[in-house]
């Protein structure tokens, strides 16, 4: 009997008690901190309309916003980059009239790391809400941002493997369209690419000559589609796809000396 009610105190000692926000928290200037994991309690009610907390985000992964919601008003929760001037909106989640399903409401979306504002935004009085941001890491470890442009290329070994992650929207930086990486032939030989990738996203491997680039961009000499699925119904322009897609990749390279003759 000791022993369970022992259990049940360490349960409670251990079960995260939302932390209550601080007002006045109006503006990104006098945004409340928010640590992944934990759990922020604040309301939105008569002369209050906007609610802001600073996240910042260790590393690279999924992050989940989960609300759960209560009071007859309704109100917006935007993801924001607190990087950039203006702190441009990423992605926003819409909390309706009345309360949320015990389990709150959702939105994902693949960040970098760095800073991040969660904003609220009340339309109608009164809003209680408590909101939980967690993060999944990637399938793969992340690459080393920036490497936009062939300037900024990483080096990939021969005989060595990178991994990565595309599209996920970087604070300061925006999404990350393009990972570049450069690898030296020490000696002549057949090579060979492997990628595996993840998400259903669909992107392009360019094998590119690097004494050549970017003096001759129509230099490539391979390129190698990953699309996994075909575009959803209704998003057939190809922008639009892209706009809604992630993807995660890992590239090993090996080189052979067997003979190969091209067809
Ligand atoms: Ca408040
Ligand atoms: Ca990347
Ligand atoms: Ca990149």
């Amino acid at each position: 009997m000791k022993k369970s009610i022992l259990l049940l105190l360490l349960f409670g000692l251990c079960f995260q008690v939302a932390k209550s926000e601080t007002e006045p928290n109006d503006s990104a200037a006098q945004a409340n901190l928010i640590a992944l994991n934990g759990s922020q309690s604040g309301d939105i009610i008569g002369a209050d309309i906007h609610d802001w907390f600073l996240l910042n985000v260790p590393e690279g992964g999924i992050l989940t916003l989960t609300v759960v919601k209560t009071g007859t008003g309704n109100a917006r929760l935007y993801l924001k980059d607190a990087e950039t001037a203006g702190f441009p909106e990423i992605t926003n989640l819409y909390l309706g009239f009345g309360d949320s399903p015990p389990t709150g409401w959702t939105t994902t979306y693949p960040v970098l790391p760095g800073n991040y504002y969660l904003h609220f935004e009340r339309y109608d009085s009164p809003v209680n809400y408590t909101l939980t941001p967690t993060l999944s890491l990637s399938n793969y470890p992340q690459d080393v941002e920036p490497n936009n442009t062939s300037a900024q290329a990483q080096t990939m070994p021969v005989n060595g493997s990178v991994s990565g992650t595309l599209r996920y929207y970087g604070a300061g930086e925006g999404a990350d369209m393009e990972d570049w990486y450069k690898m030296t032939i020490p000696q002549a030989g057949i090579l060979h690419l492997t990628v595996h990738k993840k998400g259903y996203a669909n992107t392009y491997i360019r094998f590119l000559d690097g004494e050549s680039w970017p003096a001759c961009p129509k230099s490539a000499i391979s390129m190698l589609a990953m699309a996994i699925r075909p575009p959803k119904a209704g998003t057939g322009a190809i922008p639009c796809w892209l706009a809604s897609t992630i993807s995660r990749y890992r590239t090993a390279s090996t080189t052979s000396t067997t003979s190969w003759m091209p067809r």
